[in-house]
C-alpha cells in the first residue's frame, strides 16, 4: 500500500471511530506504525513518531475549537510534518548550483527543471555541461536547455571538468543563476570524489545539491551523509517520487541525515518539480482528512463582512457568494477542498469543469452592475443576463444557468437558516455546489 492511503487508512481509525479513546488512538498508531515501516521509513524514526503521537493525543488539551478527533487528527499531521524535515527556501537570486549523485539519479532532468523553475522567476539561468564522462551527457543537456529556453554553456569533448567550470564562469557572467551538472558514478568513490572537489573549488558554488532516487528508499540517507563530508551538502533533490512506494523512506531519511531536502521531482516533465514543503506535502498525501487545516483555514479566510454577514442572516446575494468563491479560492485547488470536504472520489474532469464553472461566476459576477449583486433577483431578467453575459465573455445560456445554480444553493442556505452549524458547512460548500450542479 503506498504511503498516502496507507496514512489515510490509518487516519479512518480515528475519523470514522464512533468514539474516539485510548483504544482508538492506540489503533490508530498502530496501524501508522505498519504503513510507515512497510514504506521503507527508518524504524526508530516510526517508534519516536509514534510514541509523541500517542503521548500529545492522549495527554495534550485540545485546543477550544477542536474536538478530541480533530486534535487527534491535527496531532498526526504535526508529527508527520516534523519526520519530514524543515521547508527549504528557495533563494530567488544571483548564485551557482552544483548538481552531483549517482549513475541515473535524475541530475540531468533536474537540472532541466530547476532551469525552467529558476526562468518562470524571473531570473536569467544557464546550464553547464560538466559530465565529462557519459558520451551523451552534452547533447542531453543541450537539448534540455533548448526546450526550457535557457543559456548553455559545454566544451563538446573536453575531458577536465574543471577547465569546464572555469570557463563557464566567464563566459556566463551574465546570467543570475548557473547550474553545473557533473558525472555521475556506479557508487561513492575516490575518484568521483576527488573530481567534484576540483569542481567545487573553482566553481565556489552557493547551492549544492545532491540528488537522489526515491526508490534508493533509506540508502538515500546514506548518500546524503557521504557526499555532505565530501563537500557540505546544501541540499538534496528527491527524484522519482511519482513512481516509488519508497518515497516516505527517501524523504525521512534525508531528513534524518541532516540535510535539507531542497526540492522533489515528481515525474519526467519540466514541470514536474516543486520545492519542498513538509506541510504541504503532508496535506496532499493525507488529502481528505484534513478537516482541522480546513477549519483553520476557513476561519482564516472568513473574515470577508460580506461572508459573516450572509451565514448570520441566511441572505446570499451575489455579493456574499462572490466573496465565498475568493474565499474558497484562497484555501487552495479545488480537488484539495473536495478532499478536505471528503468528497474524495471526484472525477478529474468533474473537478476541472467545477473550476472553470467558479471561474466563469466569478467573472460573471464582476460584470454585474451593485444593485444586481445585492438583488439577485433582477438577474432574472433576460437583457440583464444577456448583458452580463456581453461583458463577462460568456454565452447566454452559461450565465442563466448560473443564476439558477445561485438560486438552488440560496434555496438551500434559506432551509438551513438556524441551523449554525449546517449553515457553516454549506455556505463552505455552497458555490462547490453550484458548480457541480
Ligand atoms: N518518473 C520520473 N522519472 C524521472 C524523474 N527524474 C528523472 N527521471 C528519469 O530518470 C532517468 C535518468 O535521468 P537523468 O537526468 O539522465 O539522470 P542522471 O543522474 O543525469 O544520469 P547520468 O548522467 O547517467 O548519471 C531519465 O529517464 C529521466 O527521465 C522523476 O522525477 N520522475
Ligand atoms: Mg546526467
Amino acid at each position: 500500500m503506498d504511503l498516502g492511503s496507507g496514512i489515510r487508512k490509518a487516519l479512518a481509525k480515528i475519523t470514522g471511530a464512533s468514539v474516539v479513546d485510548e483504544a482508538a488512538v492506540k489503533e490508530l498508531v498502530k496501524e501508522l506504525q505498519r504503513v510507515l515501516i512497510s514504506n521503507d521509513v527508518n524504524v526508530r524514526l516510526v517508534f519516536d513518531l509514534s510514541k509523541r503521537i500517542e503521548e500529545r493525543a492522549l495527554k495534550e488539551k485540545p485546543p477550544a475549537r477542536l474536538s478530541l478527533r480533530e486534535h487527534v487528527v491535527r496531532v498526526v499531521y504535526d508529527e508527520l510534518e516534523k519526520i519530514l524535515g524543515e521547508k527549504y527556501e528557495v533563494k530567488l537570486e544571483k548564485q551557482k548550483i552544483l548538481v552531483c549523485g549517482l549513475f541515473g539519479a535524475g541530475k540531468t532532468t533536474s537540472i532541466g527543471k530547476m532551469a525552467r523553475f529558476y526562468q518562470s522567476k524571473g531570473l536569467k539561468t544557464a546550464v553547464v555541461a560538466g559530465d565529462v564522462h557519459r558520451p551523451a551527457a552534452f547533447d542531453q543537456l543541450k537539448q534540455l536547455s533548448e526546450q526550457v529556453q535557457c543559456g548553455f554553456f559545454g566544451l563538446k569533448g573536453e575531458k577536465d571538468a574543471v577547465k569546464i567550470a572555469r570557463d563557464s564562469l566567464q563566459s556566463l557572467k551574465d546570467f543570475d543563476v548557473l547550474i553545473f551538472d557533473s558525472a555521475g558514478r556506479s557508487a561513492f568513490d575516490d575518484e568521483l570524489v576527488t573530481e567534484l572537489k576540483a569542481v567545487n573549488e573553482v566553481l565556489n558554488p552557493d547551492q549544492k545539491l545532491l540528488v537522489v532516487s526515491a526508490d534508493l528508499g533509506q540508502v538515500a540517507g546514506k548518500q546524503a551523509q557521504e557526499f555532505d563530508k565530501a563537500i557540505g551538502l546544501t541540499g538534496v533533490v528527491i527524484t522519482k517520487m511519482d513512481g516509488s512506494g519508497k518515497g516516505g523512506g527517501a524523504l525521512s531519511s534525508v531528513a534524518v541525515s541532516g540535510a535539507r531536502v531542497a526540492f522533489i521531482g515528481v515525474g519526467e516533465k519540466m514541470t514536474d518539480l516543486e520545492p519542498f514543503n513538509p506541510e504541504s506535502f503532508v496535506g496532499q498525501l493525507v488529502g481528505f482528512a484534513d478537516l482541522p487545516a480546513l477549519l483553520e483555514k476557513v476561519k482564516e479566510v472568513s473574515d470577508e463582512a460580506a461572508l459573516e454577514q450572509a451565514l448570520e442572516s441566511g441572505k446570499l446575494d451575489f455579493e456574499s457568494f462572490l466573496a465565498q468563491m475568493r474565499a474558497m479560492k484562497k484555501m487552495g485547488p479545488l480537488k484539495q477542498i473536495m478532499q478536505m470536504l471528503g468528497m474524495y472520489d471526484v472525477p478529474e474532469e468533474m473537478v476541472s469543469q467545477s473550476e472553470s464553472r467558479l471561474q466563469s461566476f466569478e467573472h460573471a459576477v464582476l460584470s454585474m452592475t451593485k444593485n444586481e449583486r445585492k438583488e439577485p433577483e433582477l438577474m432574472k431578467n433576460k437583457s440583464r443576463q444577456q448583458r452580463v453575459a456581453k461583458g463577462s465573455g460568456l454565452k447566454d445560456d452559461d450565465v442563466r444557468e448560473l443564476v439558477q445554480n445561485f438560486e438552488r444553493v440560496q434555496k438551500m442556505m434559506k432551509m438551513a437558516k438556524g441551523n449554525r452549524g449546517l449553515m457553516k458547512r454549506l455556505g463552505k460548500m455552497a458555490p462547490n455546489l453550484g458548480g457541480l450542479k
